[in-house]
Formats: C-alpha cells, structure tokens, sequence
C-alpha cells in the first residue's frame, strides 16, 4: 500500500488501526507516547527511533520512563550475544532477551536483535576449544549454525530487524585485508572463510522468514576518509544480492566524534545501498567528546553541545532523506550507561541525555527535526514505512 495515494484522514486511520493491531496482537492496551516525544513525532513519517537498552536498568523507573516514552524500537546492547546467552555450551540465558521483548511489547515497541555472528563477545568455551584444538573448524561451523537457528528460533516472531553480521569488514588501520576488503583477520574468516556471512544470513533466513536480515558494521557511511570502507561493504552486498542471499539491509552504527567532522557522503552512501532495494538504518548513533573526567561527563569544550546537536542532527536528516532508511537508533541514552568512557580514553558525554537523565541541545535538535518533518507536506508519502512490521 501507498500512502501516497491516499487521503490524509485515511492515512490517519490506517495509521491508527496498524498501531491497536500491533499492541493487541500481544495482549497489550495500547500504548500512548507523549505528542512531543522523539517515537511520536517520528512516527508522523513512519521512521522508528530507537534505543541500546540494558535490560536490568529498566528496573529504575526514571530510565524506564524514557526508554518506553521517547522510543519506539529497542535493541540490546549486550543481551542477545553469543557471550551472554550460552554462557555455557548447551546451557542458554535468555533472560536478558526475554525482559526486553516483554517490555517493547508492552509499550508498543519493535525490537532490533543483535547480534548473531561477530568476532567480539563470543562465549569463552567456544573461543578456548577453538584455540586449543577441541573444537575442529567443522565442528565450529555446525555450533555456529545451531546458534543462529536456536537463537532466531526462541525470538521467532518478536524481531523487526536482526544485526545478522556485524563488523567484517576491514578498517584501514587493519593490516590483513582480503581483495574484496573483509577483514582477513576476522576470527570467523579465518576458521571458517568468508563464505561464512552468507550462509549466516542463509540460517537467520530459514529461521524466522519475516524478520529484516542486516549486515551492520561502523565507518560504512562516509566515516571514513577514503570512503574505502564503504565502497567495500557496497560491492559486497550487490554481489550477495545477485546470488541471492537473503539480506534486506545495511546497518551504520554512527559512532562519531565531534573532533572529526560531520561525515559529508553519509546521505550519498546510505542512498547507494537503498539503490540496490535494501533497506539502511543509522543503528547505535552517538557522537563522543572530550570530557572533563569519566563521571560527570562534562565537555571541557564549551562548544561541544552544540557540535554534538549538529551531528545528531545531520545523522537524522541522512536518514530521512533516504526514503528506505527505516530506522534512527541511538547506542543508548543516559551518559552514565555510555560505553565511550571505557573505550576512548579522555572521551564521554556522547548520548543524548548527560549522566542525571537531563536531555541535552541533541535531544532538542532531533526533536525540532522531526516536528518539522512531520509537518512538512513534502514528506507526506513517507509514511507508508509506518505499516511494515
Ligand atoms: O555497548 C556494548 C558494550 O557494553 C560492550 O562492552 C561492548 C563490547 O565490545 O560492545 C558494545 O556494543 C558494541 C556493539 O555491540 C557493536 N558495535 C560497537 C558497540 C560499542 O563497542
């Protein structure tokens, strides 16, 4: 269906029975966000926003509050690796998982799973058995194949999009690239060859036939300088369509940093993807700064704010001017859950909301970007994003 060629009363009431469905179809009243919330606003032009959330911190009702008013799609940040839900071989926690998707549904919320094949954060039996020779590269493979299955299985039905493949490809500080440019020294490509990331989507496919596959990777939407990264994840995803492996989207993380510069070919790569017929999502956006200590998180930059509202801002307005960019997720909102401060040393202050929960100028930038999209005619035919599950 076009929205396009409907009228806007019945574009508002199709808008309405497509949200009561989807909150009914768990059992739940519907939910109502907030009119100026970031999910109201961007639901206008059928654009999801989400959030990284750690489910346990749900149970702090502040937190709780924003997750379920300001998003309308959550992922984890950590809860759906391989580390996590088989923390021993044969024995799954998914625990985690679970919490969250009961939460998205009780607030009318997608889910983003990620993510099912990366070299990070795989569970320390896999990773001994393979160093010390107990796990052969075959057996490696079919442990591989029962993870993806098991785990798309369990969440069959409850996952909008799954971060199928994550970070294969090689940055240029990598000193192994492969000629089509994966990462040579992946741990997967090296056991198992580079073959392995269709077949991951091949898996995630037969198992749960109705979610978004996504390859999701960082550096991919003009990040980098060269744009090398990008022209490499380009020219791999147009070979894989062509021999029809079922991947339906790339993923960009986002993860900036104001002493960079805003990348300038973002809209342009992200279009270049959506030309082929896939679908893009910015995926775990933030934007790092430098920081006066790693508590408070407080810019030593008195500019810094602004520069950040600016790039928050300028991943969006990407975003939206790529009709097939589906989704705006940010990597988490409060600073005091940010993942910069253990990472970049010196760095923080990157989410949207400072270490308190207080909403920062980036806040209030993608909000004025969304309530000027949403009522700007032009962007009327958008909206039929709205009504894909
Ligand atoms: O946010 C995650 C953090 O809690 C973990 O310690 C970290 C381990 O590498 O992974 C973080 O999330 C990453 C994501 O899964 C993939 N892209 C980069 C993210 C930041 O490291």
């Amino acid at each position: 269906m076009r929205m396009r060629s409907m009228t806007a009363a019945a574009l508002g009431a199709a808008m309405v029975v497509a949200t009561a469905t989807t909150a009914f179809a768990h059992g739940n009243p519907p939910y109502h966000p907030p009119a100026d919330s970031l999910r109201a606003l961007a639901a206008k032009i059928g654009l999801r926003v989400g959030t990284a959330i750690i489910p346990y911190d749900l149970d702090h009702p502040d937190y709780a509050a924003i997750a379920a008013s300001q998003f309308s799609v959550v992922t984890p940040g950590n809860e759906m690796k391989w580390q996590v839900v088989e923390p021993t071989q044969g024995t799954y926690d998914w625990s985690g998982g679970d919490r969250l998707v009961q939460f998205a549904q009780e607030h009318g919320q997608l889910v983003r799973g990620h993510t099912l094949v990366w070299h990070n954060q795989l569970p320390d039996w896999l990773v001994q058995g393979v160093n010390n020779g107990t796990i052969s590269n075959a057996q490696l493979r079919d442990l591989l194949h029962k993870h993806i299955v098991d785990e798309v299985t369990h969440f069959k039905g409850k996952i909008w999009q799954w971060d199928v493949a994550n970070e294969f490809f090689a940055n240029s500080w990598d000193p192994h690239p492969l000629p089509d440019g994966i990462n040579g020294d992946d741990f997967w490509v090296q056991h198992l060859g580079e073959g392995i990331i269709a077949d991951a989507f091949r898996w995630a496919h037969q198992a749960d036939p109705h979610a978004l596959l996504f390859y999701n990777d960082y550096n991919i939407a003009g990040e980098d300088g060269t744009n090398a990264k990008a022209d490499a994840v380009y020219n791999w995803v147009k070979k894989m369509l062509a021999e029809g492996v079922p991947i339906n989207g790339i993923g960009d993380q986002g993860h900036l940093d104001t002493q960079y510069g805003f990348p300038t070919k973002m809209q342009e790569d992200l279009q270049r993807y959506a030309d082929l017929g896939l679908k893009v999502a910015i995926t775990e956006a933030d934007v790092r700064t430098f920081v006066t200590d790693a508590t408070t998180q407080q810019p030593t930059d008195p500019l810094a704010p602004y520069a950040q509202a600016n790039y928050y801002d300028g991943m969006l307005k990407a975003c939206l001017a790529v009709k097939n960019c589906i989704s705006y997720t940010v990597w988490g909102f409060g600073d005091a859950d940010s993942w910069i401060p253990g990472f970049f040393s010196g760095e923080g202050y990157a989410n949207l909301y400072d270490v308190n929960l207080q909403p920062k100028p980036a806040y209030t930038a993608l909000q004025q970007t969304l309530a000027l999209a949403a009522g700007a005619p032009h962007r009327a035919g958008f909206g039929h994003h709205a009504l894909r599950r």
